[in-house]
């Protein structure tokens, strides 16, 4: 009888001349599972504590009532409450808690807050649907990513705080309303996370935020467009937001850094103006050149420089408009998904004092999946700021807190 015990086929044609599968060899020398990524990640998810998961279920029995008696699982409720199942149940992001009373953002380490808001759209509109797209596919995820092995219901205390009242025939009421929001999550400790509504909310919501403190503020900005002109068809347009951010005193432009920016949508008085203004901009060919982590290294260095907090801004349409059909100025050429989630991360590692994805619009979306992606961008950033202890970072910052 011919022996299997070295792992190899046996030999049925000893002497052969050719190579047979005998001699070849089936793993690489260096193979290592215990440095890869997909092994640890199991040994890491074993160490995860699943006590948030139990409360979850628990509350939902009692708010949603025991199950059938059929039913084998008596975890599962007879309505839909929490988690499960994903194609089911009220849309907040991520099931998150809704908070009706805005009050209670305080009670958690981050808030979501849609800015349903297009009117500083200058081609195509809609991104006024940006947060409810963003909600609605939010729906597929679980709150464990496997790689960076969080799980953010576990880690961290998340709410949904709803929507900012916005005034869609007017950019200033507006810009009031989004500031006076963000400056409320803001103050109350909770890290804000906006779902826009156009890129002309950047200024409004770096505006809440810088009202705040008095410490020093640098932003990263993801996007095609350069977005720092001074106005725009007479306004305050989506091209307009970093112009104003950094007029204030704690928002010095030379701690703005664009990334990705180019293209034939970049409007030369925006470009005069990063020029002006002295800001940092690095291209998609930069970026390529540099890699991912050395742009991270980069852009950290620049917009953390001598300021004591960092603000993230990401515009869907920096990644190519082929996977971001759904948006006001698609362009090609940008980042690739995974090029930029890898980028956000490293990002936010350092911590943020806030993030705002922007430029979402779904009527002229596919299959969801820019809102996917635009959902991907929160997901990734809670994710990152767990996995590196930086969640709850920014409210050092905080001295001086508004109250309405
Ligand atoms: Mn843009």
């Amino acid at each position: 009888m011919l022996s299997q015990s070295d792992g190899r086929r046996s030999t049925r044609h000893a002497g052969a001349s050719s190579p047979t599968r005998n001699d070849r060899r089936f793993h690489h020398p260096d193979f290592n599972k215990r440095e890869m990524q997909g092994w640890k990640a199991l040994e890491a998810e074993a160490e995860l504590s699943a006590d948030g998961w139990r409360r979850e279920q628990k509350w939902a029995l009692d708010m949603g009532l025991p199950g059938s008696d059929s039913l084998t699982d008596k975890s599962i409720p007879t309505f839909a409450r929490g988690e499960l199942p994903h194609f089911a149940g009220i849309n907040t992001f991520l099931k998150a808690p809704y908070v009706e009373n805005v009050r209670d953002v305080a009670k958690y380490d981050a808030a979501v807050v849609g800015i349903p808001f297009d009117s500083g759209t200058t081609y195509r509109p809609g991104t006024r649907f940006g947060p409810q797209g963003i909600r609605r596919i939010s729906a597929l995820y679980t709150p464990y990513n496997y790689e960076m092995g969080v799980d953010l219901r576990e880690q961290m205390t998340l709410c949904d705080a709803g929507d900012v009242f916005t005034i869609p025939a007017n950019l200033e009421k507006s810009f009031d309303q989004i500031t006076r929001g963000v400056s409320h999550i803001f103050s109350s400790g909770a890290l804000p996370i906006m779902l826009g509504g156009d890129h002309s909310i950047g200024f409004p919501c770096v505006r809440g935020i810088a009202q705040c403190t008095s410490k020093r503020i640098g932003i990263i900005h993801f996007d095609r467009h350069i977005d720092i002109q001074e106005k725009d068809l007479d306004e305050r347009m989506h091209t307009t937001p970093w112009y104003w951010a950094t007029e204030m005193d704690n928002v010095p432009a030379t701690n703005l850094v664009q990334l990705g920016i180019g293209g034939w949508q970049v409007p030369r008085p925006g470009v005069k103006q990063a020029f002006k203004k002295n800001t940092n901009v690095l291209t998609i060919n930069d970026i390529e050149q540099l890699g991912i982590e050395r742009t991270a290294e980069i852009a950290l260095e620049l917009a953390w420089k001598d300021a004591d907090a960092v603000y993230l801004s990401f515009d869907i349409d920096s990644v190519d408009c082929g996977f971001v059909p759904g948006t006001g100025w698609p362009e090609p050429g940008g980042f690739l998904p995974r090029e930029a989630l890898k980028l956000l991360g490293l990002i936010a590692a350092e911590g943020i004092c806030g993030l705002e994805v922007v430029e979402v619009s779904p009527p002229y979306d596919t299959s969801d999946i820019t809102a996917l992606l635009g959902c991907r961008v929160a997901v990734e950033a809670m994710g990152s700021l767990v996995a590196h202890g930086k969640m709850g970072a920014h409210k050092a910052i905080i001295d001086k807190p508004v109250s309405y």
